[in-house]
């Protein structure tokens, strides 16, 4: 994976932003979780919190949903912004370097306490992997997490073909 590659940060947002792998790591320590496993035993590596990367956007009030992009794979989750603003972790870095594609880097969302996969909205579907757009609407954007057991089946087995 490139050292370049950057996250977008747009949408409902006063500046839109383009963040690297240099410039989170140098977000003030209030905004950095050096150890996410703290928060969710099976994930490794350090992490920024959504909610400091909003501000640094400017998020404007009337943006209520955010929306995760991964175009690798074309996956999209879009979930209400008011229960993930304080715990959405964003995951940069594992051991010192940018997090690798198998962690689901560069980029990967994680929510703490998230629900099993299709029970709730903030579900582990919504812990997108390779995120390079994070995008604030108004009402629920782009979305394409499985709907059933059968989609979601389907989505595992492709992932492990990858
Ligand atoms: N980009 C992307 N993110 C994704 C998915 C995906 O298919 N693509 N699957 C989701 C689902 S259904 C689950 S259970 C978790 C799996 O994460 P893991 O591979 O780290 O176990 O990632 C989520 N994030
Ligand atoms: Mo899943």
């Amino acid at each position: 994976m490139s050292a370049e590659s950057a996250l977008r940060i747009d949408g409902l947002v006063a500046q839109p932003l383009e963040l690297n792998y240099e410039q989170l790591s140098a977000m003030d320590a209030a905004a950095q979780v050096a150890d996410v496993s703290q928060v969710d035993p099976a994930r490794k590596g350090s992490a920024v919190r959504l909610s400091a990367i909003l501000q640094l956007a400017g998020a404007k009030p009337e943006g209520d949903y955010l929306t995760l992009h991964a175009s690798l794979d074309d996956f999209h989750a879009s979930i209400p912004l008011a229960e993930v603003r304080e715990r959405g972790l964003l995951i940069y870095r594992l051991d010192g370097e940018p997090l690798p594609r198998k962690s689901g880097g560069p980029f990967r969302f994680l929510i703490s306490d998230y629900a099993a996969c299709k029970t709730a909205e903030i579900d582990d579907c919504a812990n997108v992997k390779f995120v390079d757009r994070i995008e604030v609407t108004r009402g629920r954007g782009q979305d394409n997490r499985p709907h059933d057991e059968q989609e979601h089946a389907e989505l595992h087995k492709r992932q492990v073909a990858e």
